[in-house]
């Protein structure tokens, strides 16, 4: 096992990670920028190094100062976390190139899933269902109007090294292909360097299913579940549970079986995530994340495997202690994103906690970094705290989520408490039936 690790993050993703260290017996490494020195993952940290002013391209995006941290304070692995470095292929290569070890997939893996094309034709080949849609990258107006007739309309184009909604445009007939093909294009090049786009049919009314894998050095490659992240507003999510409420046992294992079976054929190691439309009760691949995600403690409370540290254990080449037989998804838990946000607005709202009270008790958990006092900077991610509810059941869950957000005070700053309250009392939410869509719909009557 590792002796000594370097986080390459901040705030509760850090603590998070610190945590697992601390349990493993790991010494650990903080990094942070000018304004983040009383931030709690690096007052909990053995030892910490500033890296650099504050804004992210100076500080946790700069690989040269990272590194620079990691050879300093002799840093054998170097983990990642979520956003900022944790899909740079560049980076898990210089860390390789270091002698250190990147807590994460190889390059390679990063490099290919981070090309959607690329990533959809893979899956695809092994399986996996994928939307119908264009081949590759498509070359001209007239070639997205023949696919269309084929996959039929309306049809959706999006950015080839995109991901996260940037670059997606809708064409409900053929007179709209070129303008939309036009505009992501140019969204697709403002916003990747690139203006490589490709085309899918495009599903009105699905749900956002995720699966979560966890794979070996050894060929072992287990399944958790799923993860149903629907609650969105702008593509950020607010709102996940697990196992979502429209998958069935068998679906859950058909499904699971098929994405473990082609993560083990590319290879992959680590951690992922595929993300799937799921509509009238067919999956559809729409790409995979090659890092830890915010939204993992609600999988870690059903399956009991605490995801983080046994990432950690795979980077030091150590085998999955579990198989497929040993995962069980019980009971049902769901993750309330607490933002430092304006709840109208969702603009951030960065400042003073002048007053902090976390809930806790039976079936529930809080990752978080604030403390009574700690000021909020506007440079960064506005999530503050995860609170997290688990319950034998679906029901029990809510009503374990009532309780622990009744019980949260978060005073000097505006959060999303509040709105994690009205969806814990909407009917639709409680009887589980929302698409990607509900959230953008209900929030002006919610
Ligand atoms: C789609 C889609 C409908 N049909 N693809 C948005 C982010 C990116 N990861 C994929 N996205 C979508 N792709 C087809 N063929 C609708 C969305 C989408 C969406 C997906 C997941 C969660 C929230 C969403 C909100 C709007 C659109």
């Amino acid at each position: 096992m590792f002796k000594k690790i370097l986080i390459a993050n901040r705030g509760d993703i850090a603590v998070r990670i610190l945590r697992a260290c601390k349990e493993l017996g790991i010494s650990t490494v903080a990094v942070h920028s000018e304004c983040d020195s009383n931030l709690m993952n690096v007052r909990l940290a053995d030892e910490s190094v500033c890296i650099g002013p504050n804004r992210s391209i100076d500080s946790y995006l700069n690989i040269s100062s990272i590194l620079s941290a990691a050879e300093l304070t002799g840093t054998e692995a170097i983990h990642p976390g979520v956003g900022f470095l944790s899909e740079n292929e560049k980076f898990a290569r210089m860390v390789a190139e270091h002698n250190m070890k990147f807590i994460g997939p190889r390059p390679e893996h990063i490099s290919m899933m981070g090309d959607k094309i690329a990533a959809k034709r893979t899956m695809k080949k092994l399986g996996i269902p994928v939307v119908t849609g264009s081949e590759g990258e498509i070359q001209s107006v007239e070639e997205a109007i023949s696919i269309a007739e084929i996959t039929g309309y309306p049809v959706i184009f999006k950015a080839s090294s995109g991901g996260g909604g940037k670059g997606m445009k809708i064409a409900n007939n053929s007179g709209e292909v070129a303008n939309a093909l036009k505009m992501a294009k140019a969204e697709a090049k403002a916003n990747f360097g690139s203006n490589s786009v490709y085309m899918e049919r495009y599903l009105a009314h699905p749900k956002h299913i995720e699966v979560q894998i966890i794979a070996d050095n050894y060929g072992n490659v287990v399944h958790l579940g799923e993860r149903d992240c629907s609650i969105q507003r702008n593509h950020q999510k607010l709102l996940e549970e697990s196992p979502s409420s429209v998958i069935s046992n068998d679906e859950r294992n058909k499904i699971g079986e098929i994405v473990t079976k082609a993560v083990g054929e590319i290879g992959y190691i680590g951690v992922g995530t595929l993300e799937f439309l799921y509509e009238n009760g067919e999956f559809f691949f729409m790409e995979m994340n090659t890092r830890i995600q915010v939204e993992h403690p609600i999988t870690e409370m059903v399956t009991g495997v605490d995801i983080v540290r046994e990432q950690i254990k795979i980077a030091a080449g150590e085998k999955l202690s579990f198989s497929q037989e040993d995962i069980k998804v019980t009971g049902h838990a769901m993750e309330f994103r607490i933002n430092a946000e304006d709840p109208k607005t969702f603009t951030p709202s960065p400042g003073n906690i002048d007053e902090l009270h976390f809930p806790g008790g039976n079936g529930v958990r809080v990752d978080s970094h604030i403390y009574r006092n700690y000021t909020i900077p506007p440079y960064y991610d506005s999530l503050i705290a995860k609170i997290i509810a688990y319950g034998k059941d679906r029901a029990e869950c809510i009503a374990k989520g009532r309780r622990a957000l009744s019980e949260l005070v978060i005073d000097g700053i505006s959060t999303t408490t509040d709105l994690h309250k009205k969806l814990l009392e909407n009917s639709d939410i409680i009887k589980g039936e929302y698409d990607i869509h509900w959230l953008m719909d209900n929030l002006e009557n919610i």
